[in-house]
């Protein structure tokens, strides 16, 4: 269908400039491999997959008959009090792919759900620990949790917070990107990673008795591609894990191959007391999110219980049959084709492209690992975004999906994306750099 033939007033659009969107729209009709297609049939290379969600490439045959062969099988299903096999099937999959002893899996519709719901575990398990005056919670500076009250709460983007009612109690560590210390790092940078012990000047301020749950992105993505310094998550967790504070790893992004292993615990060797994950989870063709939880935290709270509901919280579509199918797919197909192991083997060379676009104008700093990249330009005086929104549509007009927020650019292509692919995606955003003033 063409552009104009649709109506676009009615469609109040999620994170959008909607009064510019609609003067000039941009809409994708179709999706297969590595590439959208506009309605009109043009291919855009996809740099992104999608918003960091279709890590094995568009249109997969094998998570379209999951979902069509479900959806004729059974529609729909609760999971209050009842259940259906492939949510139990899901969840043994994530528990055998998350590190350590986190075997329990509590299923939501989204990434901002799954926040949320990691979030009320944590108090949950406190109570039920004896301990219920550990109520405070611990973001950091430019963290994305999605936008629930919780989220937006222990997040550290201002202009998500600003004029919303948030959570008491909520402190926050600092961010751990300086250029002055990191720019250009290929990899960890060397630098920050005593910026953890902030968390234990944090404790001894408010007391831990009072601190339920930290909660970080291991490598924060929408807010720009921060890299962790090498040791910094490893310091969290041993500071959290000596005051009784819970440690959730927010991996809605980073979780499922992106950065080329399982997840980023599994990575950077450090078990969390929960993931949160989304997005790949389904290849981003139906909506799911999930909190994988260590047994001791479940266990407590399961067993506090004299009987009935341990646990008051749950979504109508937690473990939705057709997010379930997705997942068992998906996870087939990241099995079957190794992509997280792909990932890790393209790393280098993609670490060796992003890093030749350092010259450029603009251009103050590069970050990458796994299959992400960041390539931050200064602000134009005066228009802060204006270049990073220029490069982005400029890019989108000659082919390529890039990412971007403020004037960093963001990459995440599919774990399937080929080298020729990756040069075409960066050759086209240097043409784009080059070209704004
Ligand atoms: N946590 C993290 C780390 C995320 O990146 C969420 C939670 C929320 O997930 P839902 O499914 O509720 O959106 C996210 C979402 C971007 C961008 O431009 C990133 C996200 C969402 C929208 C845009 O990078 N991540």
């Amino acid at each position: 269908m063409q552009n104009e033939t649709v109506d676009l007033g009615a469609f109040w659009m999620p994170f959008t400039a909607n009064k510019a969107f609609k003067q000039a729209p941009r809409q994708f009709g179709s999706a297969e491999g590595m590439h959208y297609y506009t309605p009109e049939g043009r291919p855009v290379l996809d740099g992104t997959a999608g918003l960091w969600c279709v890590n094995a490439g568009h249109g997969r045959t094998t998570i379209v008959d999951a979902i069509a062969h479900q959806a004729a099988t059974l529609d729909y299903a609760p999971t209050f009090q009842l259940g259906h096999p492939k949510v139990f099937e899901l969840a043994t999959r994530l528990a055998d792919l998350f590190p350590g002893d986190i075997n329990k899996v509590f299923f939501a519709g989204s990434g901002s759900e799954a926040v949320d719901t990691a979030l009320k575990i944590a108090l949950a398990y406190h109570r039920a620990n004896g301990q219920p005056e550990r109520t405070r919670f611990i973001g950091r500076q430019r963290g994305y949790h999605g936008v629930g009250f919780g989220g937006i709460s222990v997040g550290g983007l201002e202009n998500n917070r600003r004029g919303f009612t948030l959570l008491p109690g909520v402190d926050h560590l600092s961010h751990t990107h300086s250029l002055e210390h990191s720019a250009f790092t290929r990899g960890q940078p060397e630098w920050g990673a005593h910026l953890a012990d902030e968390l234990e000047e944090l404790i001894a301020l408010r007391g831990a008795e009072t601190i339920a749950a930290v909660i970080v992105e291991p490598l924060a993505g929408s807010t720009g591609v921060l890299v962790p310094p090498v040791g910094y998550l490893k310091r969290l967790r041993e500071i959290s894990e000596r005051h009784g504070v819970l440690l959730i790893f927010d991996e809605v992004i980073t979780a499922f191959g992106r950065l080329g292993a399982a997840t980023a615990a599994e990575l950077f060797d450090v078990t969390p007391d929960m993931i949160v994950c989304a997005k790949a989870l389904t290849n981003g063709a139906v909506p799911m999110g999930a909190v994988g939880v260590r047994d001791f935290v479940h266990d407590t709270i399961v067993n506090a219980s004299e009987g009935g509901i341990e646990f008051f919280h749950g979504y109508t579509y937690s473990g939705h049959p057709l997010a379930a199918a997705a997942g068992l797919a998906t996870l087939d197909i990241y099995a079957d084709e190794g992509l997280f192991e792909r990932a890790a083997g393209l790393a280098p060379l993609w670490q060796e492209q992003v890093h030749g676009l350092g010259n450029l104008p603009h251009v103050v700093d590069i970050r990458n690992l796994g299959l992400v990249a960041g390539i931050e330009m200064s602000a134009r005086p005066g228009a802060p975004g204006a270049r990073g929104t220029e490069v982005f549509h400029t890019c989108f007009d000659q082919g390529v999906l890039v990412r971007v927020t403020g004037d960093t650019i963001a990459l995440s292509p599919p774990l399937t994306v080929s080298p020729d692919q990756i040069a075409q995606m960066l050759d086209c955003l240097s043409e784009a750099i080059h070209q704004t003033n």
